[in-house]
């Protein structure tokens, strides 16, 4: 399988050296999501357009006249990023260009508020990628809960805790059969990159779902945020796959962690969002992480 330029989309060799955020942006520190950006944006490559929803990358990218993208980025209200990448694709594809159009939107913009236009995007078959970055929760306007926030986490309008689960967005998604769907995990770059290389390799619409910890709003120290990353992952609470044509495959370290997951308290202790979790809730997050496992463990295996 190979990139639009013809490299082989397995070649991790040469990570570009392009950077297409530059400096000044105002991402707070510790900022996974920005450093997802970053990988995306090398993957993608220059001939690429952004569409991005109101959210905090709409505020990473700097301060009118300046800004700290170096690839066209076009803001679109909250609800609207897929129904306006959908146009902006069907516009390239007339023109006869294959510029990647790729939306990069928040849990809020995808899960609540814009999973209608999210929707009828996949079921049109617009050609263009979905990327999803989740800190689960609005961030950009102070912290409250979305449809994407864990059960038990604290938010700025759950303060005793969210006392319902996390949406299942990835089967949400997977209802509509695109060619390609994959999560992925700012604590694991390489992998993210390479997805995004093969995402856009393929025609249709393409979705990825990352975890992208955020420390004012899950509450840990900044220089902590790779760590939070791999523990998600570790202890089986973020599982890294990919699904091509329907077809899953678990990825990396997420092989090892479904087998032989890390406790659960190893990810949730250092999270100030999770303080004084009630112990029946702790069960209650530990039997999710578990029926996860078994679900994609048993379908991967094909008995399902
Ligand atoms: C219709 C509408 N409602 C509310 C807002 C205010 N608003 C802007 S960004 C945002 C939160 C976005 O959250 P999310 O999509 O999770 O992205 P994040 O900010 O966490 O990056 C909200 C509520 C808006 N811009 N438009
Ligand atoms: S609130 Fe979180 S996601 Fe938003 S810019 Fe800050 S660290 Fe990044």
């Amino acid at each position: 399988m190979t990139d639009r330029e013809g490299r082989s989309v397995h070649d991790l060799s040469t990570i570009p050296e392009e950077e297409y955020i530059v400096k000044c942006t105002s991402a707070c520190a510790g900022c996974s999501s920005s450093l997802c950006l970053r990988y995306v944006l090398k993957a993608a490559g220059p001939d690429s357009v952004l569409v991005v929803p109101a959210c905090c990358t709409s505020v990473i990218q700097g301060i009118y006249p300046g800004t700290a993208m170096n690839v066209p980025v076009y803001n679109i209200a909250f609800a609207a990023a897929a129904a306006c990448a959908s146009g902006m694709s069907e516009a390239f594809r007339a023109l006869g260009r294959k510029t990647n159009v790729i939306a990069y939107a928040g849990d809020g913009g995808t899960a609540d508020i814009g999973v209608q236009a999210l929707s009828g995007a996949l079921e049109r078959g617009t050609d263009f990628l979905y990327i999803c970055y989740d800190n689960e929760a609005y961030g950009n306007t102070g912290m409250q809960r979305s449809g994407a926030t864990p059960l038990g986490a604290r938010t700025t309008t759950t303060p005793g805790g969210k006392p319902t689960a996390k949406k299942d967005l990835d089967r949400i998604v997977e209802a509509h059969n695109p060619p390609y769907m994959a999560t992925a995990c700012s604590a694991y770059p390489l992998d993210l990159y390479k997805k995004v290389k093969k995402a856009l390799s393929i025609p249709g619409p393409k979705f990825i779902h990352i975890l992208a910890p955020c420390p004012p709003g899950w509450r840990y120290p900044t220089e902590k945020t790779v760590e939070m990353g791999k523990l998600a992952v570790k202890t089986g609470t973020w599982i890294l796959y990919e699904r091509e044509y329907g077809n899953l495959t678990i990825n990396g370290p997420s092989k090892t962690a479904m087998k032989r997951p890390a406790p659960l308290e190893d990810y949730i202790n250092g999270q100030g969002r999770f303080k004084n979790l009630n112990p029946e809730v702790l069960d209650l997050m530990r039997q999710q992480v578990a029926q996860n496992i078994q679900r994609l463990s048993r379908e991967e295996a094909g008995v399902c």
